[in-house]
């Protein structure tokens, strides 16, 4: 077994103590930091897979995405480099009655490298919250909203078209995540869609400096 698929194999077992270490011994054999995010993220996929066919449960699946995060934050400083331009603030955030984080926090941390000045919401936030924050912070060039269940894709429509109907400017809107495509993000009225977090940091650049 290579060390990537000791990384997936415990990472599909939920072991979040093993798997810091595993994703150390990895990088420490040469294997490039995106290929070790991708394996993480297809295991992620496995365990959905799982999910869905009634082989593992909820908690189990709470377990492998804490064994991601550990594993995510011994490759963050690499994935991460201090951008000396800046971009403006971004506003990010999992909508209304989604608890997903995972995908969210891989953009934040790649936008925060590409220049932005990052204002993370968290998860199950509000119209209300992101408008306030637009309020609260200073240069807001960037509003981005991530979603990972079909069923909070009506909130993230909801979200945006209240952005875009706040009277508020100055700010591009790009959403994201699993069931979102970029017939969606033009129904929904967002200014920008990107399928993963590296991509995410291409369109995000592009829509603030249109
Ligand atoms: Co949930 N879950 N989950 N889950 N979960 C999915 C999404 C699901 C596909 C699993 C499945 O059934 N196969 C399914 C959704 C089905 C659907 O809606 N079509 C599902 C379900 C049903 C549920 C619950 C309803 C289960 C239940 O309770 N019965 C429940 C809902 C809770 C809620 O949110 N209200 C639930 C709960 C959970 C946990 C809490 C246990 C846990 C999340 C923990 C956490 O995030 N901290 C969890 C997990 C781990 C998953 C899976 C297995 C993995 C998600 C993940 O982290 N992927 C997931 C299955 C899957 O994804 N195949 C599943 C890795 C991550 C890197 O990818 O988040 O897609 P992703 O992010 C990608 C892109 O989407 C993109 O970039 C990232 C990669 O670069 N991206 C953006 C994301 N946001 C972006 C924003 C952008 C641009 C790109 O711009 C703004």
């Amino acid at each position: 077994m290579t060390k990537i698929e000791e990384v997936k194999a415990k990472l599909e077992a939920g072991k979040a103590k093993l798997v810091p270490g595993l994703v150390q011994e990895a990088l420490d054999e040469g294997n490039a930091v995106g290929d070790i995010l991708q394996a993480m993220t297809d295991s992620m996929g496995v365990v959905g897979d799982k999910f869905s066919a009634g082989e593992i449960f909820v908690p189990e699946m709470l377990m492998a995405a804490k064994a991601m995060s550990k594993g995510v934050e011994v490759i963050k400083p690499l994935l991460t480099s201090t951008s000396t331009s800046s971009l403006g603030t971004c506003v990010i955030g999992t909508v209304q009655g989604d608890l997903h984080d995972i995908g969210k926090n891989l953009v934040t941390m790649m936008l925060e490298s590409a220049g932005f000045n990052m204002i993370d919401l968290g998860v199950d936030v509000s119209t209300e919250k992101f408008i306030k924050a637009i309020k609260e912070n200073e240069n807001v060039t960037l509003v981005a909203c991530s979603g990972l269940l079909t069923t909070t894709m009506s909130a993230m429509k909801e979200t945006v078209q209240a952005l875009k109907s706040s009277g508020l400017t100055g700010f591009k809107v790009i959403v994201g995540g699993a069931p979102v495509t970029q017939a969606m993000a033009d129904e929904i009225g967002a200014d920008g869609f990107a399928p993963d977090a590296g991509s995410a940091t291409v369109k995000a650049k592009e829509l603030v400096k249109a």
